[in-house]
This record gives structure tokens, C-alpha cells and sequence, in this order.
């Protein structure tokens, strides 16, 4: 087989990729080491900046967004037993945020990308990207007893945080930047009324939690976890306990609950790698960062890569112009650090960490106590949290 872009992982990056070069009339196959129904019972990210939100417009695959998305203009920082709203909308000029669950996302882009018939290989065993340091890259991949082989321009390494693209890089052309944080987050989801109309970030002696929805019926709840913990020592009572122990008592009182029906613990890492192109293979989204959740930025970032690389991609193919993709690797790494900069910086700001002493607990308290009490700080917050510009 052979195509213009071959592209590793059907997650959003992949797919929204795929969808905007088929606009675009550039010829894709997406491979996935895994099925359909597999991606899409995975529960991820809830925040969309509006640079994503006209991105998936440009793919044609929002108009379900539009119809159902949650519009939010502001969310609240709880802390010592109160609530303070950030007013993302005041603050930024009118800027706001959609609410709208990644698993969706990923449907409405599976849905378009099967309406235009475009290729799209699931449950590809053992994909390898090759020779994407040469002019003629290729990529391999088995499917029952067979190898096959797809020849290509280009190569999209869209395959996550464990996928095989970065690993093929050689360890002498890459750098990586790390920071593991001491937590996870223990997420539950149910069918139940959201506690509060907007997103509530709250920073408690026992630990971060965070009152998110999917919808005016589905909430997602968050609670600090130690790395330690089983999900399975968590029943619904314990965790509805535990999360109401951690939030102002007015939302506590008004927490509604339900039986959950997803549950999971999800490690907090910042991680970057560089450069994110390497001869005929690009990285993207996840491949080749990971932000820690608690400034919405994950999926956002993986949607700001897709913009520089399909702007390169169709230069490269409409003008026969390299400049694009050229520069594909410093613009978005540019947006990269500046929202890992911001995920470290809010997750330090609104968790209990298992070595914080007197004084850095003080100095928590002071920037939760300046950023509420000064316009200059809450507007960096909100600048931050609707999207910097792409
Ligand atoms: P994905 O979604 O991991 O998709 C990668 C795809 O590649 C496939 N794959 C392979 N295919 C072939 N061969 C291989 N060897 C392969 N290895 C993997 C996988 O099967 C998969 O289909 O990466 P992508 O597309 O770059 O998208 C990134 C986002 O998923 C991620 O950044 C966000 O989910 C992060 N995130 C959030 N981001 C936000 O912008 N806002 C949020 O509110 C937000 N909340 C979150 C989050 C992530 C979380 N977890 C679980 C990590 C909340 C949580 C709890
Ligand atoms: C979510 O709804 O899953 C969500 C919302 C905001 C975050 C992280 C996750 O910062």
C-alpha cells in the first residue's frame, strides 16, 4: 500500500490530523494497535480551548460539539472553605471554554473520518515506523500471520505517550525532560446532576480534588490519590466521603451521588521530548509531551501540534514549500513548554505534596491568597487556562 502520510494511533491527534488532510485532499492511513471500541472506552480529558474547538470546525466534526458542548466562562478555586470564580470570560476579553468529554470528540472524528473513507487499520500489531531518516520512509505492521508494508512521505507519530514512534528514534537524536509527581489522580464518573455549574479546583489539607461533568447529567470527580492505592479498595461510599470532605461545606452538603460506572487512577507526569521531527517523522500530541491534568492542557496541546503540522504538510504538498515543516518542531515546541510550564505551576499551586513543610505550605497559601486577591495574577491564570493563541 501506499500513501502521502502515514499516521501511528487513532486517538486525537491521529484523527484530527487524518480528518484535516483529507480536507485538504492529501491522501492518509491511520494504524491502531487497538479496536475502535477499545479507544473509545477510555475516559480522558473534559476542556476544550476554543483554538480546539475551531480546529474539530475545520475537520467538520463539531457540530455536535456545538449542539452539546458546555460552555463555561468561568470555574472556582475552593480553598480554606471557600470559593473564589475565576471569570475566564471577563478576564481574557470574552474568551471561554467548552466542556465537552474527550471519548465524544473522538467519536465525531471516527464518525466523519468513516463517512469520507479514509483508511483507517485497527488491532495493527507491532507498528513500525522505518527509514524516516532517508527519502523513503515506510511503516510496517502485522494483522493475523501477515507482515504488511505501507510506503509513504511522511510518517505522523501519533501513538501516545507508550507508543513505538518516539521509541524508534535513536537515544542519540533525542532529549527528554521529565518530572513525575508524588500522586495520582483517582477519577470516577456516574449519571448524576454535576455539584456546581461551573469546574471546581479545590486545594484541602487531605489532598486536591476537582468537580468536573460531561454533561448537565454526568459529573467527573477527582480526588489526590497516593500512587499506592488500588482501585479496588475504593468503593463509591468512600470516594463520595472522601471528595465531600475536601470541598467547602455548601458544595458538600450539595453533592448529589450516584453508582459510578468507570473508575480509574491516572499517574501525574510532566514530559517532554526533543526535537519533535526527525527527518520524515513528526511526533505529536502525547507522543511527544504529557502534562499533568490539572490544567485541562493534554488534548489542547495535542490539538496545537496538529495545527503547525498540518499548516506545514499542506505547504509542503499545495506550495512545494519545506518551510513549514521546517519549522514544525520550534513553534510547537514553543507552545509546549509555556503550557507545561502552567500544568507544573497549578499542580504544585493545588496539591498536598508528601514532603511539603511549614514554609512551602505557607508559600501555598500566599499565591492561592495573591492569585485570588490580584487582577493581574488571575488574569496570567485565566490567559492561560482559555488556551495561549496558535
Ligand atoms: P492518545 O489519546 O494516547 O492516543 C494515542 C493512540 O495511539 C495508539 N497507540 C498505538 N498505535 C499503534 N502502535 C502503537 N505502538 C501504539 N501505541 C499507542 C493508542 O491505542 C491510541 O489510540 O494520544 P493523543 O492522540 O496525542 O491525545 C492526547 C490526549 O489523549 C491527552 O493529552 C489528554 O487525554 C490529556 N488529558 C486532558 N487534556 C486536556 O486537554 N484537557 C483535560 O481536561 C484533560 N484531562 C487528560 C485529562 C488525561 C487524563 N489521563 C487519563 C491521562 C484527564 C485524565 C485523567
Ligand atoms: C475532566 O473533566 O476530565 C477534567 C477537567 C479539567 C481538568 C482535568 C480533567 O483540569
Amino acid at each position: 500500500m501506499r500513501t502521502q502520510i502515514a499516521i501511528i494511533g487513532s486517538g486525537p491527534s491521529g484523527l484530527l490530523l487524518g480528518q484535516l488532510l483529507t480536507g485538504a485532499g492529501i491522501d492518509n492511513v491511520i494504524l491502531d494497535r487497538v479496536g475502535k471500541d477499545y479507544i473509545l472506552g477510555r475516559v480522558r480529558a473534559g476542556v476544550l480551548e476554543e483554538g480546539t474547538v475551531r480546529l474539530l470546525e475545520e475537520a467538520k466534526s463539531a457540530e455536535r460539539l456545538h449542539a452539546e458542548g458546555l460552555p463555561h466562562d468561568g470555574f472556582s478555586l475552593a480553598f480554606d472553605g471557600r470559593d473564589h470564580r475565576i471569570d475566564l470570560h471577563g478576564l481574557t476579553g470574552g474568551k471561554r471554554v467548552t466542556v465537552y468529554g474527550q471519548t465524544e470528540v473522538t467519536r465525531d472524528l471516527m464518525v466523519e473520518r468513516e463517512a469520507s473513507g479514509a483508511v483507517t487499520i485497527y488491532d495493527a500489531a507491532n507498528v513500525t515506523p522505518h527509514d524516516f531518516d532517508g527519502s523513503t520512509p515506510y511503516v510496517t505492521y502485522e494483522k493475523g500471520d501477515v507482515t504488511h508494508r505501507i510506503d509513504c512521505d511522511f510518517i505522523a507519530g501519533c501513538d501516545g505517550f507508550h507508543g513505538a514512534s518516539r521509541k524508534a528514534v535513536p537515544e542519540k537524536a533525542i532529549r527528554t525532560f521529565e518530572k513525575v509527581y508524588p500522586f495520582g489522580w483517582l477519577g470516577l464518573l456516574a449519571d448524576v446532576a454535576p455539584v456546581n455549574h461551573e469546574l471546581i479546583y479545590a486545594n484541602h489539607p487531605r489532598g486536591f480534588a476537582l468537580c468536573s461533568m460531561r454533561s448537565a447529567t454526568r459529573s467527573r470527580y477527582y480526588i489526590q490519590c497516593s500512587l499506592e492505592e488500588k482501585v479496588a479498595d475504593w468503593s463509591d461510599d468512600r470516594f463520595w466521603d472522601e471528595l465531600r470532605r475536601r470541598l467547602p461545606a455548601h458544595h458538600a452538603e450539595a453533592l448529589k451521588t450516584a453508582p459510578s460506572f468507570e473508575k480509574s487512577i491516572a499517574p501525574l507526569r510532566s514530559f517532554v521530548a526533543e526535537p519533535m521531527r526527525f527527518g520524515r517523522m513528526f511526533l505529536v500530541g502525547d507522543a511527544a509531551h504529557i502534562v499533568p491534568p490539572t490544567g485541562a492542557k493534554g488534548l489542547n496541546l495535542a490539538a496545537s501540534d496538529v495545527h503547525y503540522l498540518f499548516e506545514g504538510l499542506s505547504e509542503f504538498y499545495g506550495d512545494r514549500s519545506s518551510a513549514g515543516i521546517d519549522a514544525y518542531s520550534q513553534k510547537a515546541l514553543a507552545r509546549v513548554w509555556k503550557a507545561v510550564r502552567f500544568s507544573w505551576w497549578m499542580t504544585t499551586m493545588m496539591h498536598r505534596f508528601p514532603d511539603t513543610d511549614d514554609f512551602d505550605q505557607k508559600i501555598q497559601e500566599a499565591e492561592l491568597d495573591y492569585l485570588t486577591h490580584s487582577r493581574a495574577a488571575s488574569t496570567a491564570l485565566a490567559e492561560n487556562y482559555v488556551g495561549l493563541p496558535f
